[in-house]
């Protein structure tokens, strides 16, 4: 279950919203908006807090103390709750839709009546929307791939929130008496990037303890469907979860079975096939009576698992290194499970010595709280070295994202106080740094000289997200081409659900990072993971290396390069590909991009 921060920080920043949109008092709401992102990024738990503990969050103030304090005692915040009455539902969720956002969706409910998504999309298809102020030709365009974006996300669940809840659920079910296996298999094991629902695996002689373990749980909402091999339910959170228990002796098949994809899993019977055998979730079996050898190719069985072919003895079933091994193959990373080449690379020899997260030496994109960030300079390194980091940049926000602001003072000022922490880690090497603003022509922030100042430099778009393709790319490889520019942030800057990627050829960008020696960034933030895992194959084909990066806000959020690390697996990288991998003799000649800069 997303922790009772995050739910604080969501129904903040929902009355934020509500406050401008209903024309509140702008200050009021950057004043919530503050308070929940402080609020989501506090280490301990707002649960154990009075009004008076609530206060001590900086950035939480007397009246958010109160409302927070009013949730925890009731579940509810009246003053939400009436704003939330003034809007209808339709409305808000048209809010929702990337590139209406809340004024647009005001806007078209006063003035033109429309109150649901399902309207305003049949408005934009019966052209009502052009001629009406501030809808362009463009315009329903953009709203209707909104929607088709929101649609598509629609009830996935970010890889954070999905992880979280599969841990707890397995170490709950793993404490059962009788459990002698448990671990989460499905779309999470592969790390995808959203799960549709959480697919939970154990062992035990007698299911009925576990079935009735899981649909015991406080958070457990509702159950959908319970029997002795399968029970589904949904959280409050509205997260589906799906246990299969299996005899312990069919642990391996099943793992494999139900992690998946599917398309892997065909491809696995199709060898088994050919092989004359038969892989279901229960075990490797020959084929029954009929034994002669690919004379079940193209079986009719091939795709469902529940084959009628009569099942022989069993082969093997008990470890997924048994399975694939009685197919001629080593045991496959659930991360490259996708049937994008795996299993011919596997038989070759040729998987990749896959990145892993202890490979990670540093941290090269992190902000504090001279920007955007919640906690301190200090603080961020202190933690960054309890990581056991031996390098960490701080990257804070350049001077063009005019409401950070950043001055040239403020930022030599930090660079002293980092300079004089040094002292105090001998085996960190603190490294200064910026995450500058790409501007719509490809331009930076700051002048070379400037630039030259800074260990690291990460440039990232902020702004202009509707240049055309041609422009787009252009002002990309012009940051690549930069000798300052070390690490190309999110590129793509999409917000998983919410915001599309820009319009971009990414394979010209690539062409130039790989050109310059510019690393791409993996963006571990589980809301961006940009670039995402397809292009990430598609760049390494370009000779691109990476950075897998935090961009951690919070204290908290130094731990999210676990989900990048998912994301780079999922790209085929190896700790060779990826510059914060490296040591530092050899990153320090990486970022000084020497051929340009004579
Ligand atoms: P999701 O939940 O949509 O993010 O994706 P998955 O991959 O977790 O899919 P899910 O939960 O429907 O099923 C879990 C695994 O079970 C899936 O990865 C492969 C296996 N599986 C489910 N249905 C089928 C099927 O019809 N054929 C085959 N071969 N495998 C299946
Ligand atoms: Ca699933
Ligand atoms: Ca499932
Ligand atoms: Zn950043």
């Amino acid at each position: 279950m997303p922790r009772l921060n995050d739910q604080v920080r969501e129904l903040l920043q929902e009355y934020a919203d509500l406050i401008n949109i209903t024309g509140g008092d702008a200050f009021r709401a950057r004043a919530y908006e503050k308070a929940a992102r402080a609020v989501g990024g506090h280490p301990e738990d707002v649960a154990g807090l009075d009004v008076k503990g609530l206060q001590q969050i900086p950035g939480v103030g007397k009246s958010t103390a109160e409302k927070i304090a009013e949730y925890l005692a009731t579940g509810e915040i009246p003053a939400l709750e009436a704003l939330r009455a003034e809007i209808p539902s339709g409305v808000r969720e048209m809010m929702a839709v990337p590139s209406v956002g809340p004024k647009r969706a005001l806007a078209l409910y006063r003035d033109l009546g429309i109150a649901s998504v399902d309207e305003l999309a049949g408005a934009i298809r019966a052209d009502k929307l052009s001629g009406v102020a501030g809808f362009g030709e463009r315009s329903g365009e953009k709203i209707l791939h909104g929607i088709e974006l929101m649609r598509q996300s629609g009830g996935r669940t970010l890889l954070d929130a999905a992880t979280e809840l599969a841990e707890q659920l397995v170490a709950a079910l793993s404490a059962v008496p009788g459990c002698t296996r448990c671990a989460y298999a499905g779309s999470l094991r592969r790390m995808r990037e959203t799960v549709g629902d959480i697919d939970v695996l154990a062992t035990a002689a007698d299911s009925a303890p576990l079935m009735a373990a899981l649909t015991g749980l406080p958070y457990v909402a509702e159950v959908i469907g319970s029997g002795p091999t399968k029970t589904s339910v949904r959280t409050a959170q509205g997260i589906q979860v799906d246990l299969r228990v299996v005899p312990e002796e069919d642990w391996g098949a099943a793992l494999v079975y139900f992690t998946g994809s599917k398309a892997h899993n065909i491809k696995l019977r199709t060898m088994a096939v050919r092989a004359g055998l038969k892989l279901s979730e229960y075990g490797l079996f020959e084929v029954g009576g009929d034994t002669g050898k690919g004379g079940a190719k193209g079986s009719k069985d091939v795709g469902d698992g529940k084959g009628k072919a009569a099942e022989g003895a069993k082969v093997v079933s008990a470890t997924e290194e048994e399975v694939y091994a009685a197919l001629g193959l080593p045991w496959i990373p659930p991360t490259l499970r996708e049937d994008r080449g795996e299993i011919e690379a596997a038989l070759d020899g040729e998987l990749p010595d896959l990145i892993q997260e202890s490979d990670l030496r540093g941290d090269l994109h992190t902000h504090t709280d001279l920007t955007d960030g919640l906690a301190t300079l200090t603080e961020m390194v202190d933690t960054a070295a309890a990581r056991g980091y031996s390098y960490y940049a701080v990257t804070d926000h350049a001077p063009d994202l005019v409401m950070q602001r950043m001055t040239d003072e403020k930022m030599l000022a930090q660079r002293e106080e980092l300079r004089r922490l040094a002292d105090r880690h001998r085996k960190l090497r603190l490294l200064h740094g910026t995450e500058l603003n790409i501007g719509p022509d490809g331009g930076v922030d700051w002048p070379p000289g400037f630039l030259a100042g800074f260990d690291v430099c990460v440039a990232s778009v902020h702004s202009h997200f509707t240049l055309d393709r041609a422009a787009q790319t252009r002002r990309l490889i012009r940051a690549c081409e930069n000798p300052y520019v070390h690490v190309i942030g999110h590129l793509t800057t999409r917000r998983i659900g919410r915001r599309g990627p820009i319009d971009v050829d990414l394979d010209a960008v690539f062409a130039a990072a790989a050109r310059t020696g510019t690393a791409i960034e993996i963006n571990s933030s589980p809301q961006r993971l940009d670039l995402r895992d397809e292009d990430v194959l598609r760049a390494k084909r370009h000779g691109v290396r990476f950075a897998i990066d935090s961009d951690a806000h919070a204290t908290g959020h130094l731990a999210y390069p676990r989900f990048g690390i998912g994301t780079a697996q999922r790209g085929w990288l190896t700790a060779e590909d990826v510059i914060n991998a490296w040591t530092w003799q050899r990153l320090k000649h990486f970022l000084r991009k020497d051929a340009l800069r004579k």
